[in-house]
């Protein structure tokens, strides 16, 4: 089978596994106890804390045995308390420098002619609590992501309704959710919304969607309904969740959230200079087995994981079980899907007893391998060095 068909082929398969989803939940939802019935037929073995209020949930290891992670295990991240909205009040407001501001509403918004994809999201700070020494923020450890299937209409369809002005050249997008940020330092400048921007060449890249649809329904509340942005390829804090507003721009903006927060230290001629965060590097993560496990001896193992590069091709991975001294091939699972990541998977051949250091790397279509060293020019965020897992064969 070509690499066309195969990768058709599985997009099938996942559909028809999605379109299962959304029938077999509203089924449940019906009954009395629905949410243990979903969970124990999902093998759902629910989410890490992070943070209570607002809602900041890491997906758990179950959620990571499929390539595409269910609705109800997809990591929560928020940054202020979640609005309320509904799809009868809800309108967006595209206004700044465009010919004709406008106002659309959810009804308006889905008739438009749509497209589906597959987009992995992994929040910036995803791995956080590898880092040492420990850096403020949710502690994350690789359970900061998830991958999913979009349905919305292209930005890009949108902006042009409102007709971009030449002088345009960025896009904001305004969040319905408000707070005001104490930690960390440096604290908001009282209540404000969660905003990001695109620049206007990304903005009308025909990928970047307004979602409606995770997976075949309905956009749950936690993930943005009724709209959010997906912007395939760049780290999670550029997908906007519960979408109010979009706001075009005659310089670039420099908001709390791409500045203060979700920015990084980038050195020309010798000096670091501050950007935003953008898009996700290449990076893998070992899910099995996990850090601190027991293994028994004596049977190989099956080391498995993901690996993911943003806008980039992943090419190979490669698994170290000697602390990175010497390297082998892992087979790669799944097909080549873009934005999406790739399930891998290596079978340790009997490890002898005591404690073993694993590792995993992976390298992109652009040639780029994952470091072995953390960079610090990316504060907290990008954590995308090589991550040992260590083990003991009983
Ligand atoms: N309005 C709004 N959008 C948001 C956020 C938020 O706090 N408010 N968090 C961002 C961040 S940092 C990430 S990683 C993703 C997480 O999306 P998810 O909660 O659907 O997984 O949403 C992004 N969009
Ligand atoms: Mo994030």
């Amino acid at each position: 089978m070509s690499t066309g068909l195969a990768r058709r082929q599985f997009l099938r398969n996942i559909a028809t596994t999605a379109a299962a989803l959304a029938v077999a939940t509203p089924a449940f939802a019906e009954q009395e106890h629905s949410a243990v019935l979903t969970s124990a037929s999902s093998g759902n073995d629910g989410f890490i804390i992070r943070e209570m209020e607002p809602e900041n949930l890491e997906s758990s290891v179950s959620a990571f045995s499929s390539f595409i992670t269910s609705a109800d295990q997809f990591y929560v991240r928020n940054h202020f308390k979640q609005p309320e909205l509904s799809s009868a009040n809800w309108t967006l407001a595209i206004d700044g420098a465009v010919s004709h501001p406008l106002q659309i509403t959810y009804a308006e918004l889905t008739v438009m002619r749509s497209r589906t994809m597959v987009s992995l999201l992994e929040c910036a700070g995803n791995g956080r609590v590898f880092l040492v020494p420990r850096e403020d923020g949710a502690q994350w450890a690789n359970g900061g992501m998830g991958n999913a299937e979009w349905t919305g209409i292209p930005l890009a369809d949108v902006l042009k309704l409102a007709g971009i002005k030449s002088t345009a050249v960025d896009v904001i997008f305004e969040g319905a959710d408000s707070g005001e940020l104490t930690t960390p330092n440096p604290k908001s400048p009282g209540v404000i919304p969660f905003a990001r921007s695109l620049p206007i060449s990304e903005a009308n890249h025909g990928d970047v969607l307004l979602a409606y649809h995770m997976n075949g329904k309905q956009l749950p509340p936690t993930h943005g309904f009724p709209v959010r942005l997906i912007v395939p390829g760049w780290y999670g804090m550029a997908s906007v969740k519960w979408l109010k507003r979009i706001t075009l721009t005659e310089k670039p903006f420099d908001g709390y959230f791409q500045s203060l927060q979700y920015s990084y230290f980038e050195r020309s001629n010798g000096i670091p200079t501050v950007l935003p965060v953008t898009t996700i590097s290449v990076k893998s993560a070992i899910i099995a087995p996990g850090f601190a496990h027991k293994i028994a001896r004596g049977h190989d193992f099956k080391v498995r994981g993901m690996a993911w590069a943003g806008v980039n091709d992943i090419t190979s991975v490669e698994v170290s079980t000697d602390a990175g001294k010497t390297w082998n091939p892992a087979q790669l699972i799944s097909p080549t899907i873009r934005y999406s990541w790739r399930m891998w998977e290596f079978t340790w051949p009997a490890p002898s007893a005591g404690k073993h250091t694993l590792m995993a790397r992976a390298t992109d279509s652009k040639g780029n391998t994952q470091a072995m060293e953390r960079n610090k020019d990316y504060r907290s965020y990008e954590i995308t060095h090589v991550i040992p897992v260590i083990v003991e064969v009983l």
